[in-house]
């Protein structure tokens, strides 16, 4: 049953020492999950304030609008601000190194999430996602699963809106996205269900090394919920030793609880030794989407949804934009766009998805990423690559001359030089391995971008 705002109050009390009458919580950053946390705080009856550090945030004006008394403060994180509050709820965007924060918490004050916020707030089940990629994939899938049974169902988080935002929608059930970010500040999530779908480097430009990624990752299974692990990463089997816990395994590679098997010629996704559906009804390229499907699956399998059903969502699933989407084919040319490939992993899933060499548009903000471990998939599987943004000269010095390179300052020019090289029967994938953020809005734009220089090429 839905929370009333009496025991949400009471689970913030117990869970995070949160109480109207003793806090004072300053909300860090004015972003989309800011904003959605000061909505909630004020609901509740919540002393808070805001603080960012931007001159001005790009949603200010708008939040005004709502809640035209509430104290902001911009242009620097307000040492006021941190000096007498009791909590901070830091928004992902924000790095729990910045000064004011480290000195907060050296003084004893409690850092929190909005997902922290949304835990306190439902009882209805929560399945939680993280990994380095497929994240947004996933989510989407299960989401659908869900709705096509009828039942109300909230999907958000990284994905888009912020938990909290989902309150409103009185589900029965919520899907979560979350990111690195958002867990290393969680601590009383405790998802019903949730995954690790991969890891690999992202984000080291803020992690200080692979190994406390991935701890921020791991953190999405506290609790004592099932835990979905996929049996072919070997950072995340590692989780699995937390012990004693409900756990349900996907592999693509090997027999798992939901695995791939020949049945007469066809390859099937399997549940235990029972046929789910031929792989080739999913309609998605790449083996690493046979790795999201299942993993939705049995996640779905865990909430207790029927086979079936899941199977029919899984049919009619379109695939996200931006991700390994087909743009067009122009006289035997096919443009794939792949901008969301925002770091390495993301980037190698695409390129092992073809059995021929492409034509590779790469580069971007590397986010301290090691592009020496990209070298060998773009020498096997790219014929000549374009690189664009900050950080191209990483890649190009990563291949030794070894693949021809050209460099492009803009996606108009990137597609020009494309259209130059390309020959029937070649793919052009733009699936760049970096953030877009040192030239674009964000990885939409650059897709966009990428869209319309080559849809120009048509007319
Ligand atoms: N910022 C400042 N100063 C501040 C506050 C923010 O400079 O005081 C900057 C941040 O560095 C960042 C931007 O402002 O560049 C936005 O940060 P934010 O924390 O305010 O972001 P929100 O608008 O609240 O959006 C966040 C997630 N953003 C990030 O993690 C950067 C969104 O994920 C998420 O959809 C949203 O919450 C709702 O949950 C976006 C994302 O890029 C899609 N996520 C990263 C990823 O997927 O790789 C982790
Ligand atoms: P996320 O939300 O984790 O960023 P998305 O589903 O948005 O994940 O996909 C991001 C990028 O990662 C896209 O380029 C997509 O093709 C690729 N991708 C999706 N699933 C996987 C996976 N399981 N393994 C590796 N790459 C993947």
């Amino acid at each position: 049953m839905k929370m009333d705002s009496v025991a949400i109050l009471n689970s913030l009390n117990m869970k995070l020492a949160l109480d109207p009458k003793n806090a004072k919580v300053l909300v860090v950053g004015l972003g989309f999950t800011g904003i959605s946390v000061a909505h909630y705080l004020q609901k509740l009856g919540f002393k808070f304030a805001i603080t960012d550090s931007r001159v001005k945030p790009p949603l200010l004006d708008d939040f005004f609008k709502t809640m035209p008394d509430a104290p902001v403060f911009t242009g620097g994180f307000d040492e006021a601000a941190f000096k007498v509050a009791t909590h901070l709820v830091v928004s992902p965007g924000v790095a729990l190194t910045e000064k004011s924060i480290v000195k907060a918490i050296a003084n004893g004050v409690k850092v929190i999430s909005d997902i922290d916020l949304f835990a306190c707030s439902v009882n209805e089940p929560v399945i939680a996602i993280t990994g380095s990629n497929g994240k947004s994939t996933v989510t989407t899938m299960l989401g659908e699963m869900v709705a096509s049974i009828g039942k109300k169902v909230g999907v958000g988080g990284n994905l888009g809106t912020p938990a909290l935002d989902l309150l409103d929608q009185d589900a029965e059930l919520y899907v979560l996205e979350l990111s690195s970010f958002q867990l290393e500040r969680t601590s009383v999530l405790n998802a019903t269900a949730a995954t690790v779908l991969n890891i690999s480097a992202d984000h080291l430009d803020r992690h200080v090394d692979m190994a406390e990624y991935g701890q921020s990752k791991k953190l999405v299974f506290n609790g004592n919920g099932v835990m979905v692990i996929n049996a072919d990463d070997p950072v995340v089997e590692a989780m699995h030793e937390i012990g004693g816990r409900p756990t349900v395994t996907f592999s693509i590679k090997k027999k798992a609880d939901f695995y791939l098997s020949y049945k007469e010629d066809a390859e099937y996704m399997m549940h235990l030794n029972q046929c789910l559906m031929p792989l080739s009804d999913l309609p998605l390229e790449g083996r690493h989407n046979v790795a999201n499907a299942l993993a939705a699956l049995a996640l779905g399998k865990v909430i207790g949804l029927d086979e079936h059903k899941m199977c029919e969502a899984l049919r009619k699933f379109k695939g996200l934009d931006h991700r390994m989407q087909r743009v067009a084919e122009i006289d035997g040319v096919t443009w794939v766009n792949d901008s969301k490939a925002t770091n390495i992993g993301a980037c190698i899933a695409a390129l092992q998805g073809y059995d021929r060499k492409v034509i590779l548009i790469a580069g971007g903000d590397a986010k301290g990423a090691d592009m020496n471990e990209l070298a060998p998939i773009i020498k096997e599987k790219a014929k000549h690559v374009i690189l664009i943004g900050k950080d191209a000269f990483l890649i190009k010095q990563s291949l030794d001359n070894s693949v021809p390179v050209n460099n492009a300052e803009n996606m108009a020019q990137v597609v020009k030089i494309c259209a130059k090289i390309a020959e029937h029967g070649d793919c052009v994938l733009l699936s760049p391995a970096c953030a877009s953020l040192d030239q674009y809005k964000n990885y939409q734009d650059r897709g966009n971008q990428f869209s319309k220089a080559v849809l120009n090429l048509i007319k």
